[in-house]
């Protein structure tokens, strides 16, 4: 059970993404109920509002990468704001917004984790590795590009965001779901040493079994931080994404895996991301993602 204030910190942009949308995703969360679901678990929680950044000028890609100078302020603001947080030793729920913000987002909290001597863990659900390089990118998307950026391999202006390049290294991503990666980047992940439970092995094991491993080795100095990309989710529960890739995890594998991330006690902060409301239907997404981060907060159907 986590025992600190949470902080909703909203970041309505779609700048990293290949469909527009997820600006929206903050205010969907919000009709959903995020904030009072969270207080009636016995949470503190403050809504600090939204972020402010550029517009989306929709542009195609310059050196391979699409609406740089605008996705470096938006992660500036993030970096900012979520460092700010944990310094106050809150815990951070970044509503998004692309998932190029967690470049913001989890820079800060691996700066706040070398402030304080805690050891980092992120856990990344996804169906995406989003491990892309300007090089190895078909879109120049930014959203497909952030685990390569923290590994420290991207543009100048985001690997040093947070004052130490790399910000973190791929030994402290657990990446759950992945069934999505492109051909160049498939070379890029093989190569790093980012642990990757699959679809396949997610199948071949079970969710028990894959979180199991995922969660391994965390003890009490570890801050877990959990980047909840909702495309993680299989699109018949989730179409409120858009980069749906079928055949990800069903309602009560999702479930399970949030439940047993709360068992551990150590979560420090949280980004929850992608959803789109233009591709959802009456919401039903973002209250499915309400439900899972309520059982990420302790919510279960016992009590154990
Ligand atoms: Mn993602």
């Amino acid at each position: 059970m986590v025992n600190k204030a949470i902080s909703l910190v909203g970041v309505p942009t779609d700048i990293g993404a290949g469909h527009r949308g997820a600006s929206m995703g903050p205010e969907a969360l919000r009709v959903a109920n995020l904030a009072a679901r969270l207080t009636r678990r016995g949470l503190d929680v403050v809504d600090r509002g939204n972020l402010q950044g550029p517009l989306n000028p929709w542009q195609p890609p310059v050196d391979g990468y699409r609406h740089l100078p605008e996705v470096v302020a938006w992660n500036q603001a993030v970096h900012e704001a979520i460092y700010a947080e944990l310094g106050e030793g809150r815990l951070p729920i970044m509503l998004g917004g692309d998932h190029c913000l967690a470049i913001g987002s989890i820079s800060a909290v691996a700066r706040h984790c070398r402030d304080t001597g805690k050891t980092l863990r992120v856990l990344w659900l996804d169906a995406h590795a989003d491990f892309n390089t300007a090089e190895a990118t078909p879109s120049g998307n930014i959203h497909g590009m952030p685990v390569a950026c923290l590994c420290g391999n991207g543009p100048q202006e985001l690997i040093s965001m947070g004052g130490q390049v790399p910000a973190t290294s791929a030994p402290v991503f657990r990446q759950i779901g992945i069934r999505s990666v492109d051909e160049g980047e498939k070379r890029l992940v093989r190569e790093s040493q980012v642990s990757i439970f699959d679809m396949r092995h997610i199948d071949e094991v079970g969710m028990k079994r894959t979180m199991e491993e995922a969660l391994a080795d965390i003890d009490e100095n570890t801050h877990l931080h959990v980047s909840f990309d909702v495309d993680f989710l299989d699109p018949t529960i989730a179409p409120g994404v858009g980069t749906t890739v079928r055949g990800g995890p069903n309602y009560r594998e999702a479930q399970l895996c949030m439940e047993m991330i709360a068992d551990t006690g150590r979560v420090g902060s949280l980004d929850i991301v992608e959803l789109n409301p233009a591709f959802d239907k009456k919401n039903q997404t973002a209250r499915l993602a309400v439900d899972l981060v309520e059982s990420l907060f302790g919510k279960s159907t016992l009590i154990r």
